[in-house]
């Protein structure tokens, strides 16, 4: 087709002026719809996040497509295929990993379908092929932990021999959560790392990574730094299997603040939990609808997360809701 100047301009700023236009793809009336890449189902954590998205989908009469990735990336690009091909108003997308994500987030933007990450963060070469990330700060996740242990431990002699049992190898929380412990623990050069290793961020594997840690170091183990609550709850095992007293004999940090981390404090088995919410879904709800709408998100939309030491743990624990 043959276009002059005039008409071409007309037709770009028709265009420019449709993607802003509010309820486009979500016409007026017409229910929203919503495909979901959620990474699988590996820890109680992730179980509560796609039981928040899902009800807050439900209370906000939104049609939810959900697909379970299964921990494997490429089924998550597949989802993300299918939801562009059924042309769904709005993905959200739980990165499994931060890479590889490039060239389907591009699709995603040519078909004009805004991307929301959840819960964990992607680093592609073009930012504007994702509208926004809603989840928490790792950084300082993995900072709460180690200020918790520096100062638990203030009053101790001699090295504090560490074990980190990291998350799912490449995820933005398993990088960060390690790198704001870091950060922290390198002020003070009593507390070592000595074994460092992926537990995958679930409780089998934890278990079986602890036990090998045991096996290595020994007694000479004082802290178990687990990134998920799931991973720290498989270590118990495997410290109580060997006859030690995990709480006591070596001090256990998980992140989460599962009710599952709670059992285990009121149990005198863990020491503290970090928060990380996983009730993400009114939020993103709420961004899911701005999104449609043309509207621009804030690049990150951030929650807002404690501390729990076990002393803490019965008291609080009648309040938790994941
Ligand atoms: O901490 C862990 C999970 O991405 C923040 O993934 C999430 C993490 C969470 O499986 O338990």
């Amino acid at each position: 087709m043959q276009m002059n100047k005039r008409t071409l301009v007309a037709t770009l700023l028709a265009a420019a002026g449709a993607s802003l236009l509010p309820g486009l793809g979500a016409a007026a009336g017409k229910r929203l719809v919503i495909g979901f890449a959620q990474t699988g189902a590996e820890s109680e954590w992730r179980t509560a996040n796609t039981e928040s998205v899902k009800s807050a989908a439900k209370a906000a009469g939104v049609e939810l497509k959900f697909s379970d990735g299964q921990q494997k990336q490429e089924n998550q690009i597949k989802a993300i295929r299918a939801f562009i091909a059924q042309k769904v108003d709005v993905i959200i997308l739980a990165p499994l990993v931060t890479t590889g994500w490039d060239t389907v987030l591009k699709e995603a933007k040519a078909a004009k379908i805004p991307v929301i990450l959840e819960s964990r963060n992607v680093e592609v070469k073009d930012p504007t092929t994702w509208a926004s990330f809603v989840g928490s700060d790792f950084v300082e996740e993995g900072r709460r932990a180690a200020r918790w242990l520096l100062d638990h431990t203030k009053d101790t002699q001699g090295d504090v021999n560490i074990v980190e049992l990291q998350g799912t190898v490449g995820s933005d929380p398993a990088n960060d959560r390690k790198k704001g412990f870091e950060e922290v623990i390198r002020t003070n050069p009593r507390y070592k790392v000595v074994r460092s290793q992926t537990g995958d961020f679930t409780r089998s594997k934890g278990k079986e990574v602890m036990e090998a840690f045991l096996k290595a170091e020994g007694k000479k183990i004082n802290v178990l730094y687990a990134h998920n609550d799931d991973m720290a709850i498989g270590a118990i095992q495997a410290i109580e299997e060997t006859g030690l007293k995990p709480g006591k004999d070596i001090l256990v940090i998980g992140v989460d603040a599962v009710k599952g981390a709670f059992e285990a404090m009121m149990a005198g088995k863990m020491n503290v939990s970090v928060e990380c919410s996983p009730l993400l879904g009114p939020q993103l709800m709420e961004a899911a609808k701005k999104a449609a709408a043309g509207e621009t998100l804030p690049r990150w939309i951030k929650t807002n997360e404690g501390v729990f030491p076990q002393e803490v743990a019965a008291k609080e624990f009648p309040n938790r809701k994941y």
